[in-house]
């Protein structure tokens, strides 16, 4: 008998490069969708462009790579025709805090209801180490051989800022174990859960590596008066970065989804509704 797990190997070999934080949220993802115990072919995990958006090609369930940046709107596509489905999206932050940057702030006020995972390596991989949306300021790069002058985009800050989201968290990609918690918990959040994950990039970011995030991760849910129902706490944790940085679950709250608010979603998911007494001839004979 296969274990779940190997179940969720397909043919293809990651071709990422050796030691990279990919890996780690590979291993991640596939724990979390062995650990939720659904059929695999109910989960499909849509991506964009970037050594992130190959994470698909490794995972034996359905997938669709789309373009980059636009892994959202695809995913919320899919997650709309059939919302009975554990959709994940996922893709690199210049993905999605940079080019995909409008899709993700919509995605978070209307609060459908899948998972999104970042891999936030500061930097575009794929494309060879051109700084990102989340590049330090001060990092040379080559498109910033001076240095990086942007002031970083902050994901969770944005996510808090955004009204309508109901699941922030953020993972490391070399703690394997509290990162599958995390990703399964946000499949199993009902609402947007975006799961913003620290992906030391080990080809080219030589300063946010492994030794400078294991000397500076922690646990949220380790303190006990850490209470994720609260935004001020919140945004004080997802503000630190210098000396401390955080992990697990920010923010975690009931908000009406989207397809609780449109009446025949709400009823079931949209390919389950009959159609066969639907006429769209009309439709096609205005269009031709
Ligand atoms: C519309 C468009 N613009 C630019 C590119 C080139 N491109 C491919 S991947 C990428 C950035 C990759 O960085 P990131 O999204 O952070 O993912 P990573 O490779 O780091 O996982 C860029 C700019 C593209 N494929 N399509
Ligand atoms: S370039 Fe960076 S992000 Fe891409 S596979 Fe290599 S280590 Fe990973």
């Amino acid at each position: 008998m296969t274990s779940p797990l190997a179940q969720l190997q397909t043919k293809e070999a990651p071709d990422w490069c050796p030691g990279c934080g990919d890996f780690g949220i590979l291993m991640g993802v596939k724990k979390a969708i062995s650990a939720l115990d659904r059929p695999i072919h109910e989960t499909c995990i849509v991506s964009g462009i970037g050594c992130s958006g190959k994470l698909n090609h490794y995972v034996n369930t359905y997938g669709f790579e789309g373009i980059h940046g636009r892994s959202l709107p695809v995913a919320e596509a899919i997650h709309l025709a059939n919302h009975s489905l554990n959709v994940v999206a996922v893709g690199g932050d210049g993905d999605g805090y940079g080019i995909g940057m409008a899709h993700f702030m919509h995605a978070m006020r209307r609060n459908f209801n899948f998972t999104y995972i970042v891999h936030n390596n500061q930097v575009y991989g794929l494309t060879k180490g051109q700084y990102s949306p989340t590049t330090e300021v001060g990092m040379k790069t080559s498109s910033s051989p001076h240095g990086a002058i942007e002031t970083p985009v902050n994901p969770l800050k944005l996510a808090l800022a955004s009204d309508g989201i109901s699941f922030i968290a953020r993972g490391f990609a070399g703690d394997i174990k509290h990162l599958h918690e995390i990703i399964l918990a946000a499949m199993k959040h009902e609402g947007f859960a975006l799961v913003d994950v620290l992906q030391p990039c080990v080809t080219f970011n030589k300063l946010n590596t492994y030794d400078f995030f294991k000397s500076r991760v922690y646990k949220l849910q380790e303190d006990a008066a850490y209470d994720k129902t609260n935004k001020q706490l919140a945004w004080e944790r997802a503000d630190e970065w210098d000396k401390r940085i955080a992990t697990g679950i920010f923010y975690q709250a009931k908000e009406p989804m989207y397809e609780e608010k449109v009446l025949a979603l709400r009823e079931k998911p949209l390919v389950q509704h009959d159609i066969s007494n639907i006429d769209i001839t009309p439709l096609y004979k205005e269009f031709m």
